[in-house]
Order: C-alpha cells, then structure tokens, then sequence
C-alpha cells in the first residue's frame, strides 16, 4: 500500500494497545475504500441483531474465509453471508500487507469484520474473544468520519477516550487483546471519504 510506513507508532499507555496515527495517506485511504466498496456489492452491508434481538446500530459485511455474525443464535465466524449465503469476498491484498508489516503475525488474518457507521451509529464497551486463539493480535482499521473510541483494561477499571481519525491504524495485542472497548460516537462531517457520509472500521482477525 502507498503511504503506509512514515507514521510511527505512539506510546498509548496501555500496555498492548498499538496505534499508529495517520499510517495511510490519502491515497492508501481511497484505494481500500474502493476495495470495500466493490466487496460491499457482492456481500451487501445488513443489519445484525445481538442474541438478545436488539439491533445494532452498526451495519456489517465480512471479507475473508471467514465472517463474524450476531443474532439470536449467538456471536460465531461462519463462511457465508447470513443474507445471500454466499461466501464472503476476499480480503484485499493491501490489508494482508499490512496485517503482516504491522503484526509480525506468520499466519494471515482469515477474518475481516467490515463496520459502517453513518452519524449516530455507536458500538458499546465489549472484548473480542469468539477466536480461536486468543493470543493472535486484532489489527483495526478506521476510513471516514473520525469517532471517539474508548478504551479500558480487560479485568475492568478506568477507560480513557481515544480519538481514531481516518488513515489510523490500531492494534489489540498481547495484554490489550482483551482489552475492553468500544465507539462512543462518531463526529459527523468529519471526513468526506465515504460517499454518503459516516465511518467504516476494518478488523482483521485470526478466528481459527
Ligand atoms: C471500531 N473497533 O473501531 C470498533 N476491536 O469501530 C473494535 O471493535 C476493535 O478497534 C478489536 C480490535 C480493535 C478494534
Ligand atoms: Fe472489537
């Protein structure tokens, strides 16, 4: 990807938690968006419900082998759109680049969650743990609207706010993995990447 490795990564104060500001330019923004979009016509965004039947207010698709789901069955990684039914499209070569060029990881991610916020949309305080591995990082990628992302230690405690702005580029690693966390609210306006307005949010994941 163009415009990926002049940004160094900051000392966020949260052992494990690794945010790399502003790592893709603007071009490196354009192209992925434009890959997600292609993909986002062949696996259409949906709107899930949490096993509780309450919808989110997040719309979601999935790249790669793998796709992390929610409805009234649980939270799983199934291989097909819970819509179509089909697979999911691939994920596109720039973010297995920079899974490997970030993470050191030697297996590729087999899961990408893709997350559409139109203004607000809001995600609550929750931890990543439906993967196999819990050890494997969760790479996070924001385009679009900049939002106000919390964050917290796994085992509760004090969370402080983050803001993540289109181009960031943040991980979940080693004490942080299950660190809790989650989008307060997304500053309208704030970009004008994504046609039609809002924030996609990339995750890449091993899940098996
Ligand atoms: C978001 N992010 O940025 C929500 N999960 O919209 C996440 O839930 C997340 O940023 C795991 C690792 C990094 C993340
Ligand atoms: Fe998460």
């Amino acid at each position: 990807m163009t415009g990926m490795t002049r940004a160094a990564q900051i000392d966020t104060g949260l052992d494990g938690f690794r945010l790399w500001p502003g790592l893709l330019d603007s071009a490196a923004q354009a192209e992925l968006v434009a890959a997600i979009l292609t993909a986002i016509a062949a696996a259409p965004l949906y709107a899930p419900t949490t096993p509780g039947g309450r919808p989110f207010s997040v719309r979601m698709t999935n790249l790669g082998p793998l796709g992390w789901v929610s409805d009234r069955a649980g939270y799983r990684y199934q291989p097909t759109h819970p819509v179509t039914g089909l697979a999911w499209p691939p994920i596109p070569p720039p973010l297995l680049d920079l899974w490997h060029e970030l993470t050191g990881w030697a297996e590729p991610p087999d899961a990408c969650l893709v997350n559409l916020y139109r203004e607000g949309a809001k995600m609550g305080l929750h931890q990543d743990r439906d993967e196999a591995d819990l050890t494997a990082p969760v790479l996070s990628v924001s385009l679009g609207d900049a939002a106000m992302f919390r964050i917290g230690p796994a085992g509760g405690g004090p969370t402080r706010a983050i803001r993540l702005s289109s181009g960031d580029v943040c991980a979940l690693t080693g004490p942080a993995r299950l660190a809790r966390h989650g989008i307060d609210r997304i500053i309208g306006g704030s970009s004008r990447l994504i046609p039609g307005g809002g924030r996609i949010n990339l995750t890449l994941r091993r899940a098996r």
